[in-house]
């Protein structure tokens, strides 16, 4: 097994950020409280999965959870918002300030350029069911994982991708069944709903998240991107359109038109197009 060099890329409270070789690896560190993310958690994670977004030498970016929990050795991706952090309108920050930030941190993984991949150890609960869901693949501990929506047990729900996405993933029956009755489902479960793509013995989990990133780091970076912005286009509406349609406009710079409409408007003239209309 190829012995891996993951360096710190910066040090924050309440999750882990390492680079090793194009993948970033972005992990929940609280896990004696089941990873739950309260509002300082979910600007760390902004702040990572910004980081890897820019960073140009980065092609794929594994969501994954430190563990286990040194009280009970329980394994968790992530059980949601901190209850303990819920005041009356939402989750409090230490300024004092009720947020919503956890949909951000999902539009970035839903919006960048590069393929986020969530590895779940263990419970993916709530807003961490909803983080897997938003991530482009997944992949589960076949001894520890199991996925449950608490949601409507909490008054904490998740309208948007987290349901009315992970619909359209496992169909709607079923995610009637996860969302209203809450109940736990296996890997091998989460595998057959069509909601994970791979069960992986647990102490191979992070290795072969590695090597499916390294997989995908192989491939055309642009295709990457497209096929990516391509298949979220039809759920997205106008920003997904506008998302898919910014890279069709950095593509157009790239011609010898957009070299002439920008040299004629330097200087100061009519632009000659190259007279080409092909089909
Ligand atoms: C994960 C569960 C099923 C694990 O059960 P288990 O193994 O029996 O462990 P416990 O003994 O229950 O827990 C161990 C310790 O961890 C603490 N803990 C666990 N989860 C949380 C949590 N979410 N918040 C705070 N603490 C948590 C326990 O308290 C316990 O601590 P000690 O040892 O001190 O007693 C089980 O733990 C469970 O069901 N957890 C709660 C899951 C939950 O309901 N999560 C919230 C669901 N909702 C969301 O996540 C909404 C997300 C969201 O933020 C959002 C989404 C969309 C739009 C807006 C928002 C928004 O920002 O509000």
């Amino acid at each position: 097994m190829e012995q891996l060099d993951w360096k710190i890329a910066k040090e924050y409270e309440d999750i882990t950020y390492k680079k090793c070789n194009g993948v970033a690896r972005i992990a929940f560190n609280r896990p004696n409280v089941r990873n739950a993310f309260r509002p300082k958690t979910t600007s760390e994670l902004y702040d990572a999965f910004y980081d890897a977004n820019e960073d140009v030498n980065i092609g794929a970016v594994l969501l994954s959870a430190e563990g286990p929990s040194t009280k009970d050795g329980v394994w968790s991706f992530c059980s949601g918002g901190d209850q303990k952090a819920r005041g009356h309108q939402g989750y409090v920050g230490e300024d004092g300030y009720h947020r919503l930030n956890i949909l951000e941190v999902q539009r970035l993984i839903r919006f960048m350029p590069k393929a986020v991949i969530a590895v779940v150890p263990g419970w993916a609960v709530g807003g961490g069911h909803s983080l897997h869901v938003v991530c482009d693949l997944t992949l589960a501990s076949k001894e520890h994982a199991i996925f449950k929506q608490t949601d409507a047990d909490v008054t904490s729900f998740d309208g948007g991708y987290g349901s009315a996405y992970l619909a359209k993933m496992v169909g709607q029956k079923k995610a009637r069944e996860i969302f209203f009755l809450g109940r736990n489902y296996s890997a091998q479960e989460a595998f057959e709903m069509g909601m994970v793509n791979a069960v992986i013995p647990h102490n191979e989990l992070e290795q072969t998240a590695y090597e499916w990133a390294q997989e995908i780091l192989a491939k055309s970076p642009t295709s990457i991107k497209m096929l990516k912005f391509a298949m979220n286009l039809t759920d997205d509406g106008m920003v997904g359109q506008q998302v898919f349609a910014g890279e069709a406009t950095r593509l157009a710079y790239m011609t010898d038109e957009a070299v002439e409409g920008r040299n004629a408007f330097l200087e100061k003239r009519k632009p000659n197009f190259p007279k080409k209309w092909i089909p």
